[in-house]
């Protein structure tokens, strides 16, 4: 007995470090509407590109027909040297899982980046922290080959202390460790709205 549990926990870790796109493990029963609500990004990992450099925070909004939008800020660089606070926006759509969701975005100034990604809720204790994922393109073998990822926190200033371990873990599953860079917040994208 002993030696089959054994086996299945090393076939459990193996499987959650496989890092094919389609094992990866989302939250489970996902309630977008404790979701809602004001998260800093205190991590990232970036895609290729262009991408929002820092002080990252994002507002989710469920409507009264239950679906949820969002707006985003963060820094940015374009036209090579221009800084500037991104305000972006965003509709999130079903796709039959309730953590997975695909995300269209697009700036409030035309010139800013448009898209349509996924967006998937790793992890979440709600009132915490939250661990997003999406994947821009899969290899021929069923892994990512272009990914972004954010750590998000209530708190600007970090995560608690209990959750890093968690956090840390799910990083690894992601097949991630080691590739997120932190978030700092500054009030660069600082306004009364
Ligand atoms: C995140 C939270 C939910 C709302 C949105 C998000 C992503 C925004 C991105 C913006 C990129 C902007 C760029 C602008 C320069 O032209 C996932 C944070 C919209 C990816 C690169």
């Amino acid at each position: 007995m002993l030696r089959y549990l054994v086996s299945l926990w090393f076939l459990a870790l193996a499987w959650a470090q496989d890092c094919q796109v389609g094992n990866i493990q989302v939250v489970q029963n996902f309630d977008r509407n404790r979701y809602a609500g004001q998260w800093y990004a205190v991590a990232k990992k970036d895609p290729e590109g262009l991408f929002l450099i820092d002080n990252i925070e994002a507002q989710f909004i469920v409507g009264d027909d239950g679906t949820m939008t969002a707006t985003a800020k963060g820094r940015v660089i374009i036209l090579n040297n221009w800084e500037m606070c991104a305000d972006m926006l965003a509709t999130f759509h079903e796709t039959g899982e309730p953590a997975k969701f695909k995300m269209r975005y697009w700036g409030v100034a035309a010139y800013l980046q448009t898209g349509h990604d996924d967006h998937w809720v790793i992890d979440t204790d709600y009132d915490n922290y939250a661990i997003h994922y999406s994947c821009r393109t899969l290899n021929a073998d069923g892994t990512c080959l272009d990914s972004y990822s954010f750590i998000f926190s209530r708190q600007p200033t970090g995560l608690r202390v209990e959750d890093q371990q968690k956090v840390t873990q799910k990083k690894n599953e992601l097949c991630l460790l080691g590739r997120y860079r932190p978030v700092i917040h500054t009030n660069f994208c600082y306004n009364t709205s």
